[in-house]
This record gives C-alpha cells, structure tokens and sequence, in this order.
C-alpha cells in the first residue's frame, strides 16, 4: 500500500483530535461519572471518527446506485452528507433532464431501432431505470476520475457519468441481452471494456419467436468499449448472469450464474445443488472475435461461450451464488454464496491452469469459510481483511482471507475475526477505494435494505439504511446511521483527491454542441445575442441569462409553433445557476454557469405565460422572469 504510513498518522492525529472534543463536551458538560463517560457521551467519543464539521470538507466521494430511483447520489464521506443528485435512468424537475433537448438525445441517440420506435409512441423517452452497481473508471487497477458507470436492469441499458461535470454523456441499450445486472469496469491496464451481464434469459433476438420453447432462451456477456461505448463483443453463456468482476491482470473477468437447471419458475431455478462463476478469457475472446469464430447478432460479434466453449470455464459454485468481488491484492475473487452460508475464494493464479484443462475448474477455489446466513457481497480493507454481508443474520461478518485458505488445507484455524450487527438486512457493502489497489481499510459502509423500527414513522414506506463502520480498529464500530430513498443499491467510495471536477462549464462543451451549430446557422451568437428567429412554423428564441436578468422580456410565438428556447448562461461565478421555467408548459430545466440549455415544445395553450428562473441565483431572482405571449390561431 502507497503512503499508507503517511496515512496512519493522520488518522491517529484525527482520531486523536476527535476524542480529545469529545472529551471536552463531556467535561464541560458534566457527564463524567466517576473518570469514565456516560453513555451518550461515550456514543458521542464514539461517533467523533465520522464527525465532519459544519464547513470541514469530507475525504471521500461517494458514488451511490438509487436503485429504482434510477439516478446516482454523490455523497461525502464520511459525514454521508449528500451533496448531489445524478439524473441519470429517471426525470428530474429540477435539471431538467428528460426534457431538455440535451438530456433527450442522451437518452434516445444510443437505444435500439426498435426500441426507439415503441417508445415513438410513448413519450420518446423512458422515465424508469432499476440503478445497481455504480463504478469508476480505472487506470492501473485504481480510480482514474474520468467516467463513472451505471446499469439499467429495468431498461437494459448502461449509462456513463463524466466526472468532470458529473452529468451523464452516453447511454447505450445492450443488444441480444435483457435486464443488465452485474457490472464492472476493467482494471487493468485501464478501463477499456466495461463488462455488463445480461441477466434474463430471452429468444435471440427476442421478437416472438420461440416464446414458450426456454430451451432457446440465452443470457449474454457484454464488453463495452468504455471510450466509445460501443459494444465490442458479446458472450452466449449457459445460466443467468447475476455479478461480476475483472482481475487485476487484464486477462480474466468473472461472473456469477446461477440457474444452471436453465428453467422459468422459482422451483425449477433452484433445483440442482450447484451453479457456478462463469470465467471469461479476454484475450481468447478477443482472438475468437479477430478470427472470425463468432456469430453476428445485431451488428454485434456474439461468441459462443456455454459450457464447453474454449473462451470460458464454469467453476461449479453451490447453489446461485451471487456478489463477485476480486481482493485488492490481485490473487483472489470472492464468490458469494447467497443461498449456502459459505464464500468460494478463487485463486486468480490457478486460472491459466483450469484453461489448459491442467486442473479441474474446481481446482481454482483455494478457500471456502463458512462466515453465516446469506452472504452477498464481500469488501476488502487491502490489509488481508474480507467484510461480507449477512442477509439472513443482518450482520456483516469479518474474516482473514490467509486464515480461510490454512483452514481450507486443513489447519485448525477460524478465518472469522468478528461480526457486527446491522439494522437490518444488508445487501451490498464497500470499504474506502476497497476495489482498487489502493484499498485503504477506513470505512466501510453496508447498504441495508431495511430500516423499520430505526428512524421516526414516515408511513408504511419506510427508508432504507446505509451504516458506516469504522474498520481502523481491533473492532468494527458502526459510528452514523444514513437514512436513504429507494433504493441505495450500490455504492463506492473514492478518495476526494481521485476526482477533480469542474466549476464552470467550458463553452466548446459537447453535451451543448448542437445548440451551438443551430445558433451558428441562425447567424446566432449564443454569448451576446438575445433574438427570435422564425423557421416556417419552428421557432428558435435564443436568450441569456445574467443574474437577474434573462436576455429577452418577452417573446411572441404563434398557437401551434414549435419552439426551442435556448438559454445561455453568461455567468462565469462557481455555484451561479439559472433555470428557465414556463408557466403550464411543463417547462424546467437547468443552465448551469456558461452552459447552454434548450427545450422544444408545442406552443398550443394561447394566452400570456410567464417564464422565470427556477434556481435560485440573486436578491432579484424572484424578478428575473418574462413573458411567452402565445397568439391564438384566430388571430
Ligand atoms: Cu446484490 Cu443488483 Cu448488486 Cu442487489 S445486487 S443486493
Ligand atoms: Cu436566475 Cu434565479
């Protein structure tokens, strides 16, 4: 680990200031009894590690999935504080995205033909996503700060954020597969592929063919070109694809399977003893594809990996495992046993063997612990240390990989250090940069589906909540509890000096490129003019914005035009954003400092509609507003 010393120091010194306040509030207070601490001001000496001060700027980001929420959260950490909202798979009022001419061709440039005719007919545009597994791009197996992606299990689709404004750029609908579940970012040398698991099984291609014959429905195994977001090539598996992860070598990539039995109902899913972890051979694949050996599928090379196949092993696993998640270190993937209380731990070093038929598939699994009821997922502290979380117990449980591995061979050792109680019912978790190299052993966080008797009533839906747990210890300390809408599916925690957004937008930004072609062929400057141009019955009202002023007063259009406002934001200050909001339009979205936003809609309601600014930007922003005078037909 780099710096980890340097590290360690601060942490003590940060610890140590934390305690000695809490020390002082409890003296002053006089909770002392006796020399020790009362126990709220014990719980308040405890929670001090996660205790970030009003104006003190947290250490970490973190990512969060929303689930069905179907956008992304950027939390501090470790306040878990939430700082901003990501619309990514949903529609947002407040950006506007959904709406806006820019956020529409995002969601629609990279959908399927036909899906983008179905969706002709029905709003252009989807308004739900189901957001899981949020990751980063990597160089050299840790945080590079230029991408973050996001599945779709709902829609099939993967999404790409740019970290530099944190808004999405591209999102891509997954052909030949359905539902996207899992989802990992290649490691090494760089990100590079994106690997996303279809997870249902359906008819290739799925048009209505061979509906009631399951013995011709297939899962698939995607890579994406994370640079392009093109597909470069696809995988036909046996089995459902649930999670997955890469090495740190750049050879493999892993995922979980079950429903090996390839049936359609509950009981026919989880009928055998075994499934497995599909291991997929990139540079075999790649050959595969160079060589031709593939089969064309909607314009996408689709390979042939179902059992037997050259390009993948299945390592039989008990009964539908389901988080993969590779250690730190580079040796091991940690299979997560969902239905069996146990954790497979596969040597990454043994897989060249189990391609070369030199060992047994099973051969690669140097460690099974039992670590209790309902693991799912496993996070790493870089220091030999695995957390898996215990759906059934509501626990996460510690344990030593090396410790696992000697009881495996034999060794009269308990790999489990410790377990920790969560409320309730945990899912994911992670720890700091713990799917990096750089894994630091700091935090970790476990996603917990429930929250029940834990907050105030809200009601019969009920909050989830996402715990933080000191892991610098002997003992993990469960220090802040976070309370989230649905739901927080995923998560990673990236340190604050791996990402470095901007303040402002640039103007030669591509997210607005077309609104500047469409001013440039209107004679337009976007930066200076404030102006009507009419296009037959298209109008384009092209304006700025200067706290508190908007570029036009008012502009006229006719009862039925189609018009595009563009609203360019002069303001160059860090945090000054204005918003554009028409009066019983449906009309809102966001300009952002120096960027360009626009929105079309049917002038169809006549009569005067006023048009102001929905972010607050200035003593007179209640002021900053204009009038649309819509002409009836008649007239
Ligand atoms: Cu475990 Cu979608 Cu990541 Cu749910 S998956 S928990
Ligand atoms: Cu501009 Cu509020």
């Amino acid at each position: 680990m780099n710096d980890s010393t340097k590290r360690q120091d601060k942490l003590s010194r940060r610890e140590l200031i934390g305690r000695s306040a809490a020390a002082a509030v409890a003296g002053a207070a006089g909770v002392t009894v006796g020399g020790t601490l009362t126990p709220r001001a014990a719980r308040a000496a405890a929670d001090s590690s996660a205790n970030v001060g009003p104006g003190d700027l947290d250490e970490y980001y973190g990512f969060w999935s929303s689930g069905q929420t179907g956008e992304v959260r950027i939390l501090g950490l470790p306040s878990m504080r939430e700082l901003m909202r990501i619309p990514v798979f949903n529609r947002c009022s407040a950006t506007g995205w959904g709406m806006t001419n820019e956020s529409r061709k995002i969601l629609t440039e990279g959908l399927l033909p036909e899906t983008r005719e179905y969706l002709a007919s029905n709003g252009g545009v989807w308004m739900n996503g189901d957001a899981h597994h949020p990751h980063m791009s990597f160089t050299d197996g840790t945080y590079d700060g230029r991408y973050l992606w996001i599945n779709d299990k709902a829609n099939t689709r993967v999404a790409r954020i740019r970290c530099d404004v944190m808004k999405v750029d591209k999102i891509i609908e997954i052909p030949n597969a359905a539902d996207i579940h899992g989802m990992r970012p290649q490691k090494y040398p760089r990100t590079g592929y994106v690997f996303a698991n279809g997870e249902h099984r359906v008819p290739i291609p799925n048009d209505g063919r061979d509906l009631d014959d399951p013995t011709k429905y297939h899962s698939v195994f995607t890579a994406i070109d994370g640079d392009t977001m093109k597909i470069a090539w696809q995988v036909l598996v046996s089995g459902n694809l649930d999670n997955c992860d890469a090495d740190y070598q750049g050879l493999y990539a892993f995922s979980t399977c079950y429903n090996s039995e390839e049936g359609v109902t509950l009981a026919e899913m989880t009928r055998a003893e075994q499934d497995h972890c599909v291991i997929f051979d990139i540079k075999a694949i790649e050959g595969a594809v160079a060589a031709g050996d593939f089969k064309e599928m909607s314009g996408v090379p689709v390979v042939d990996g179902r059992k037997g196949s050259r390009y993948t092993r299945y390592v039989p696993i008990s009964n539908s495992p389901h988080g993969c998640n590779t250690a730190p270190d580079g040796k091991y993937v940690v299979i997560n046993g969902k239905l069996s209380p146990t954790v497979s731990v596969i040597d990454v070093r043994k897989v060249p063997d189990v391609f070369a038929d030199r060992i047994e598939p099973r051969g690669c699994i140097v460690a099974e612990p039992e670590l209790g009821l309902g693991p799912l997922h496993t996070a790493f502290d870089g220091k030999g240390n695995a957390f898996t979380t215990l759906f059934l117990d509501s626990q996460v449980a510690k344990w030593n990989v090396d410790a696992a591995i000697r009881k495996f061979n034999g060794e009269n050792v308990d790999p489990v250090l410790e377990k920790v109680d969560v409320q309730y019912q945990p899912g994911h978790n992670h720890t700091s940069m713990g799917e990096t190299k750089e894994a630091d052993g700091r935090w970790l966080v476990s996603l917990n589906k429930f929250s029940k008797d834990r907050f105030i009533n809200v009601g019969p839906l009920k909050p989830e909540n996402e715990q933080l747990i000191d892991i610098t210890g002997e003992r993990m300390k469960v220090v802040h509890d976070g309370p989230t809408f649905a739901e927080p599916h995923d998560c990673i925690i990236v340190r604050a000096d791996k990402v470095n957004p901007s303040k402002v937008w640039r103007r030669d930004d591509p997210i607005f490129a077309d609104a500047v072609a469409q001013a440039k062929a209107d004679g337009v400057t976007l930066e200076k003019d404030a102006k009507v141009v009419r296009d037959g019955d298209k109008v384009r009202v092209y304006m700025w914005s200067l706290a508190p002023n908007f570029g036009l007063t008012d502009f006229r259009v006719k009862q039925g035009d189609e018009v595009t406002v563009y609203v360019t934001n002069l303001d160059q200050v860090d945090d000054l954003t204005h918003g554009l909001t028409i009066a019983n339009y449906g009309v809102a979205m966001e300009i952002g400092p120096q960027a360009t936003a626009s929105v079309t809609f049917k002038a169809d309601r006549p009569g005067v509609h006023w048009y102001y600014c929905q972010w607050f930007c200035h003593a007179l922003h209640m002021e900053m507003r204009g009038r649309m005078l819509v002409e009836p037909k008649s007239a």
